[in-house]
């Protein structure tokens, strides 16, 4: 396989509007962290860019709830969350800005580059304005009811329950976060980018090129996308928070922030190549560039289809991998910031790095354990009790105990040196230890370059295992007592820990992009430099020389306890608790949310269904209902397209439950209709009412039915 000249590894940027959680460490920051140190073990060029994503009406949402300024909550969460990365290790090369003026120039001329070729259109069109605050409504500004979900607190831009992208119009009973109002529409002209003209390209890039070397997720998604019909996408909003359009015309416009965001990467690249004196063009230009963004599954859009169009346009490489991550789940429920279900950065740091029985070990049993659970393929689920298994059962009682067992030994009955090894004694234990120590290296590295951390990860404990079990079988403590009669045993206990501790240094080499703090201790232990830990010298066995004498044994790791654990899990559920005291609950939860963004709330409290007088309730129609058919939506894997028998006629119902029934199941079951909603188009199918549904705890969906058969059309009051 060539090897790139260059790496260009990009992590998302986080919102600036609020502290991330371990959801996003996990999706996004630890896999590039952990790739990004292999390659610089591998001693190749490589930036490592990420910053704070400061637009959008995320931020000045969050300001109006914090009752400050915009600028104000950047500069407080751009820091704290920079700060946060450091403590767990993540060592990117910049950590920019999207408020700097480099990043406004940047993406300006972007822009402008686009519009002079001509690729965007522009289009007049009506949009949700809040006649009360004198502003158009985009995406955050307006919220409404999922139209696939029936989450009623979706936003314009997406529903933070299932995950769905959406635009405004796509809400029901859409009102304006600012004033609570039902906005009215009102003409306003805007830049597309038209998606569809590049259908050809997407195919071919990403359903054709790349449909094997990326994650099925990840063409899954796309391919959805593709089939499901591009459209053109708005990248103007009419705000006052965001880059300027720089356009005559465009007065109190901005660029989307989907727009500028990815432009971001750019800009930090322009940024580090001052601060560093390195010409960043290649990294954005020159083909021989390797470009990987990582992400959480909800970005895989604007990575894989609208940035890469926005690139391509722009004459720029074209990522070469997009290694998105699903969601993590946190003690059986999905992490929410809203409802206050979430492990923070900042709290892990607090109640563990920066404890007096803490430090940065810590930081390497978060990053261990979230690496054990990284959710590559599917959802995971962090909790307490794993973590603590994880750290006390892996860290420490396999890796953390070789490692001492190793030093305390070789003090003991090597005299604090390195001993020699006698080939001439070799038995095959010793030989199939190498053998494991050699082997090791290829296949880790084949798992890296496929962006299977935890996989790897494993291999590298695994190798720890197998040096416990070969210490164990040796046991160089008994033969120890054999020396006064047989003095020349001392070769067999020598070369044990001759081999043991090569083994040592070759577990800090491969450990070190996961667990950067233990391989530095391991180090300072070994009284070796940093340039060890070059991947070129794994699957060596002379890293330590004979004679050279070594530091005592310190523990690499702690135990967590129980009470640590308990003490969590408390302090999750009565946060959540008091959460939910000063909050309305939130609409039943079908599926994970997004791992990636912190969901904002809106600033203007949303009623917690108000009282209703009973002429409210009477205007609602409802009617027994017997589904007489049911198909799958094509390109939409939530819903089913229902034909109901209302009695005097038969209906079209199109309904978000696909992820809990399969359509042969549910043929004949009765069901309470909403006969008198408003019709609405679903995916191009009018549908004509709503089916009532019940979620239970596990966030499975049961239908609400007649408790005996009764006749279809019968009423329900
Ligand atoms: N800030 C959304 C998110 O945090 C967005 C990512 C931008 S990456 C260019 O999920
Ligand atoms: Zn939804």
């Amino acid at each position: 396989m060539d090897q790139p000249k260059r790496y260009l590894i990009t992590a998302a940027l986080p919102y600036a509007n609020g502290l991330k959680h371990i959801g996003h460490l996990a999706g996004a920051y630890l896999p590039a962290d952990i790739y990004v140190r292999y390659l610089r073990a591998q001693r190749r060029d490589v930036a490592f860019i990420c910053g704070s994503d400061e637009h959008g009406t995320a931020i000045p949402i969050q300001a109006m709830k914090e009752g400050t300024t915009p600028r104000a909550i950047i500069d407080k969460y751009h820091e704290l969350i920079k700060e946060n990365f450091t403590d767990l290790g993540i060592s990117f090369d910049i950590y920019h800005r999207t408020s700097e003026p480099i990043h406004h120039e940047t993406s300006q001329e972007f822009f402008l580059d686009l519009h002079s070729r001509g690729e965007l259109e522009v289009k007049e069109s009506e949009q949700y304005y809040d006649e009360e605050a004198k502003t158009f409504l985009a995406d955050r500004y307006i919220m409404g009811t999922c139209p696939v979900c029936g989450y009623q607190r979706a936003y314009g831009d997406q529903c933070e329950n299932c995950g769905t992208s959406l635009s405004p119009d796509m809400l029901i009973n859409p009102h304006s976060t600012l004033s609570g109002k039902p906005p009215i529409k009102k003409s306003t002209a805007h830049w597309y980018l038209p998606l569809d003209r590049h259908e050809a390209f997407l195919r071919e890039w990403i359903l054709q090129k790349h449909k094997d070397d990326w994650r099925a997720n990840v063409v899954g998604q796309c391919k959805s996308w593709i089939d499901g019909g591009l459209q053109p996408r708005a990248v103007t909003r009419d705000l006052d928070w965001g880059v300027k359009v720089p356009l005559p015309e465009a007065e109190g416009k901005v660029l989307y922030v989907w727009f500028d965001a990815p432009i971001g990467y750019i800009s930090a690249t322009r940024q580090w190549g001052l601060d560093t004196g390195k010409d960043w063009k290649p990294y954005w230009y020159d083909k021989d560039t390797k470009l990987v963004h990582f992400i959480g599954k909800d970005n895989i859009v604007f990575h894989c289809i609208i940035f890469p169009v926005m690139l391509k346009l722009h004459g720029n490489i074209l990522p070469d991998n997009v290694p998105a991550n699903e969601f993590m789940n946190l003690e059986g429920d999905k992490m929410s910031t809203s409802r206050n279900w979430k492990l923070e950065m900042q709290d892990y740091i607090d109640d563990f790095i920066k404890k007096d029985n803490g430090g940065p070990q810590l930081a390497d049993s978060l990053r261990y354990y979230l690496t054990t659970i990284s959710p590559e393929t599917k959802d995971s689920e962090f909790t307490w009790k794993g973590f603590q298994d994880a750290n006390n059962s892996e860290l420490v009682s396999i890796f953390g105990n070789f490692i001492n067992r190793t030093f305390v030994l070789m003090h003991k009955l090597c005299g604090g040196k390195v001993p020699p090894l006698h080939n001439a004694i070799l038995d095959d234990a010793d030989r199939t230890m190498i053998r494991e120590i050699e082997n090791a290296k290829p296949r880790i590295e084949a798992l890296l370059e496929q962006y299977k951390f935890r996989e790897a990860l494993f291999e590298v404990i695994d190798l720890s295992r197998k040096g416990n079990k070969y210490m164990q079988e040796k046991e160089p403590w008994i033969v120890a007592r054999t020396l006064t009669e047989t003095p020349a045993n001392q070769g067999l206990i020598d070369n044990c820990l001759h081999i043991c501790l090569q083994l040592s240094a070759n577990l800090a080499i491969l450990i070190n992009p996961f667990l950067p703090f233990t391989a530095k201790k391991m180090l300072h232990m070994m009284k070796v430099v940093e340039k060890i830990l070059d991947w070129e010298n794994a699957g060596k066995m002379n890293l330590l020389s004979v004679g050279y004498s070594l530091r005592a044994p310190e523990l690499l790791f702690r135990k967590i306890e129980d009470e640590e654990v308990t003490a969590q899990v408390e302090k999750l559920k009565a946060a959540s608790a008091a959460k939910a005291q000063t909050e309305p609950a939130p609409a039943p939860s079908g599926k994970a949310a997004p791992g990636t963004p912190a969901p904002s709330e809106t600033p203007t409290a949303q009623p917690a269904k108000p009282t209703i007088v009973y002429d409210d309730f009477a205007k609602l129609d409802l009617k027994v209902g017997t589904i007489l058919q049911a198909e799958k939506v094509e390109k939409a894997d939530k819903l089913l397209k229902l034909t109901v028998d209302m009695g005097a006629e038969q209906r079209t119902i199109v309904s978000g439950i696909a992820l809990h029934f399969s359509p042969a199941d549910i043929i004949g079951t009765q069901v309470v209709v909403v006969a008198n909603l408003a019709p609405r188009k679903m995916r191009g199918i009018e549908s004509n009412g709503m089916i009532l549904m019940a979620e239970d705890k596990s966030g499975k969906l049961h239908f609400v039915s007649p408790g005996d058969k009764i006749d279809a059309g019968s009423g329900v009051s």
